[in-house]
């Protein structure tokens, strides 16, 4: 059995090109399986993936090196209950270190598992970072994002489609120059055929190419991730009239539009409206991806923010945004589960320098 790690920061492609791979791979009659990972507990990714259909685990309350047990089970529980193929294993966007963290201490103790790791990195995001040198992100936070490159097996830029080629070229050359002897590869994580390129590429390294552990200091990578904000809620909308998933889509972009008046930088900011309709807003593009579009008088959406500032402002933005539009639009929003944080110091259960 295979098992890619797929990490990399956040918004960066990592669920998109999960999603285009296993459907292509079960087109194909093979069987697959999905880990999603993050610090909070109802996620967007979780309900996207059970929405259409694909078998899947989620770790939460904190990333896989933290709960590596919680990990293990359900690679365990996806063999038992579905024996795939394949497994992918997104990581949380804030994480790095993965490569000691996850990688090894799973490669240490499965014996018939291998595995593999991608770093997906957004190509308007790497070109504003590293090649426009654009201060989006508070320096220990740069410090995850570059680490994260540092210790890919493979470094996948994503979302060459949004961008032109010489941008795309300028981004290659740095990234050739700063890791020289890495894999770096470039898709877009929305296309059959281009993820079926990142599958040939990487499956071939399940025993050829285990990284080096990272040489990391803990204190400035738990700096960086306790300087983002993690907001997540659920919210039922009640409308007069059949507007309802209108209005859920008019709040969405209200509280993207105040984030971005106040000058917050957006890790991922991500809507799922009635299991149907997904909303992402990045630091580099929004995007809509709706499988039917719906009216109702009802509407219920999960709402996952990840934004560089502090719980405290995100609440208010996002409390703000709400009484707003119950207001415009006469309406009733009721939130549930509703939790704002910030990331842990991360201590990872097992760590294996080489
Ligand atoms: N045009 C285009 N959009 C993409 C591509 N890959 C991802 N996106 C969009 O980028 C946004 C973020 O993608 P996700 O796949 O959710 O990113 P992620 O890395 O899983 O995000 P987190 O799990 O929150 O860290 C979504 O709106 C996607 O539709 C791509 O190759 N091309
Ligand atoms: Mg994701």
């Amino acid at each position: 059995m295979q098992l890619h790690l797929v990490s990399g920061f956040l918004g960066s492609g990592k669920t998109t090109a999960i999603q285009t791979a296993c459907v292509t791979l079960i087109d194909e009659g093979r069987a697959v399986g999905v880990i999603t990972n993050d610090q909070g507990i109802r996620l967007v990714d979780t309900e996207y993936f059970e929405s259409i259909g694909i078998s899947n685990r989620q770790v939460i309350n904190g990333c896989f090196c933290c709960n590596y047990a919680a990990l293990d089970e359900n690679i365990q529980s996806l063999i038992q209950a579905d024996n795939p193929d394949i497994i992918f294993a997104e990581s949380v966007g804030s994480c790095t270190d993965i490569v000691a963290t996850v990688m090894k201490p799973l490669l240490l103790f499965n014996s018939g598992i291998d595995v593999t790791i991608s770093t997906f990195a957004d190509a308007q995001l790497l070109y504003m970072l590293l090649i426009e040198k654009r201060n989006l992100l508070n320096e220990p936070v740069e410090y995850i994002y570059t680490k994260q490159l540092e210790e890919a097996g493979t470094i996948v830029i994503s979302k060459i489609d949004l961008i032109a080629e010489e941008k795309f070229n300028a981004i290659q050359n740095f990234l050739q120059q700063q890791y020289p002897g890495k894999n770096i590869i470039a898709i877009n994580g929305r296309e059959k055929s281009s993820v079926t390129s990142w599958l040939n590429f990487i499956s071939p390294l399940v025993q050829r190419c285990i990284p080096a552990s990272l040489n990391i200091d803990y204190n400035l990578y738990g700096t960086g991730e306790a300087m983002l904000a993690w907001l997540d809620t659920v919210l039922q909308i009640s409308a007069v009239k059949d507007d309802a998933p209108s209005i859920a889509r008019l709040l969405a972009q209200t509280v993207y539009k105040k984030i971005k008046d106040e000058g917050y930088t957006i890790g991922h900011l991500k809507f799922l409206i009635d299991a149907s309709i997904k909303l992402s807003y990045t630091a580099a593009e929004q995007n809509l991806i709706a499988t039917s579009d719906e009216i109702n008088t009802t509407s219920s959406v999960v709402v996952n923010a990840r934004v560089q500032t502090s719980p405290e402002v995100l609440k208010q933005i996002v409390d703000t945004a709400i009484e707003e539009i119950q207001r415009e639009k006469n309406c009733t929003i009721i939130k549930e589960s509703y939790t704002a944080f910030q990331p842990g110091f991360p201590s990872p259960a097992h760590r294996f320098v080489d």
